[in-house]
């Protein structure tokens, strides 16, 4: 999709979910010809490929992922931070904080799930489902210090302002474990990418919880609790869950064999060429990004015979943990069709293999990315 139909998509969703601003693009044209979406909630919306070919996805085309909408938007509402004291903050009140600013990787648990087979059911997000943004914002340990941990304190739970569609419907809630609670990564941001968050990604407050998958990422944060136990409910128990050891593609994994996932593996796309691109022979320009929650990214290898032979790419930027680094390699092509495939590995020693690894719910696929392309004489 071209940026300008991306954001002609966000404002048609924008416009009829009746919501205020969604990544600053909601122009609202009404005199261009659209298409009318059947389904504007949940609101899911990937960043095309093209876009993963630099260190900073814009906001305005960065995904979007919630399961029931955003609430009204409102810079008023407060957090509230419940440790041995309550503390109610609102935005003003975090000024009282360190000042954090860091980047990292934001990617949905399901990011690559179509790829996956046999197939499962879920949001079919192919590449899109991520990104990689700056987050300013205050420690979480900063603030659950001064709200006091209570002895026997484990996890903490959190919760956003989304509400779901019927009552039946359970909310979003998660926890988190105190450990990485207190990381002093894990971040409440209200900024990205150097702006005031949008509503779509989480304003007034989101958290931040870098090298771990987006379902931790609580977006327009109402609570912090510190309890004793993991969180109860559907998306604890049932969802975002992955099977302890690998299972065979198709199993039925017993509940017991499932635990939460957390940390996303090794991986890396193909941004340039595109799919089917037609290029003049002579230098071409190979790029992409790789990245790990684990580790920072220690190679990202190329090949062009399908496997057999690899060659290193050149990394930019900063490495690290939970961000990215934009990966480059110029081959000199003759005329033919080319097929190229990349693979990353981090520096805890994982690649990624050829095909992911099969999970019940399609969760972190990290297989081989491959991308054909002509060269024409
Ligand atoms: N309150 C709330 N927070 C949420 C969600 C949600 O539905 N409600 N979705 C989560 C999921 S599954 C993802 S992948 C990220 C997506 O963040 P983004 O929309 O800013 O890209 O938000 C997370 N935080
Ligand atoms: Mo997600």
């Amino acid at each position: 999709m071209k940026r300008r139909d991306f954001l002609r998509a966000s404002a048609v969703a924008a416009a009829a979910a009746a919501v205020p601003s969604l990544g600053g693009a909601a122009a609202g044209k009404t005199s261009e010809p659209v298409l009318l979406g059947h389904v504007l909630r949940p609101q899911d919306l990937a960043t095309p490929l093209e876009w993963f070919d630099r260190p900073i996805t814009p906001t305005d085309v960065f995904f979007v992922r919630s399961h029931f909408g955003a609430p009204a938007l409102d810079p008023h509402r407060t957090l509230r931070i419940d440790g041995t004291q309550g503390l109610i903050l609102a935005l003003p009140d975090l000024a009282g904080f360190e000042k954090v600013t860091l980047t990292a990787v934001l990617q949905c648990a399901g990011n690559g799930r179509a790829l996956q087979r046999p197939r499962v059911p879920g949001v079919q997000w192919v590449h899109g489902a991520m990104g990689q943004a700056t987050w300013t914002g205050v420690r979480l340990a900063d603030l659950l210090r001064r709200a006091g941990i209570p002895p026997g304190a484990a996890h903490v739970e959190l919760a956003g302002w989304d509400e779901p569609p019927m009552p039946t419907v359970p909310r979003f809630l998660r926890s988190i474990p105190l450990e990485r609670a207190l990381d002093p990564t894990t971040l409440v941001a209200w900024a990205m990418n150097g702006a005031p968050l949008t509503l779509a990604h989480g304003a007034p407050f989101r958290l931040v919880v870098p090298g771990w998958a987006g379902d931790h990422w609580m977006k327009w944060l109402r609570s912090v609790r510190v309890v004793e136990q993991e969180a109860r409910g559907f998306y604890m128990e049932t969802a975002y869950r992955m099977p302890v050891q690998p299972v065979a593609p198709g199993a039925t994994v017993p509940a017991a064999d499932m635990r939460p996932l957390t940390v996303f593996p090794v991986k890396s796309v193909v941004a340039r060429p595109g799919e089917g691109a037609r290029l003049r022979a002579g230098a071409i320009a190979l790029a992409g990004v790789a990245f790990s929650g684990a580790a920072p990214i220690a190679r990202v290898e190329v090949t062009l015979d399908g496997g057999q032979t690899w060659a290193r790419a050149a990394l930019d930027g900063p490495a690290g943990a939970g961000r990215w680094q934009v990966w480059r390699h110029r081959i000199a092509a003759k005329p033919g069709i080319w097929r190229v495939a990349v693979r990353a590995t981090d520096a805890a020693g994982s690649t990624q293999p050829r095909d992911a690894v099969w999970n019940p719910s399609g969760y972190f696929w990290n297989g081989w990315h491959a991308v054909s392309f002509e060269v024409a004489s």
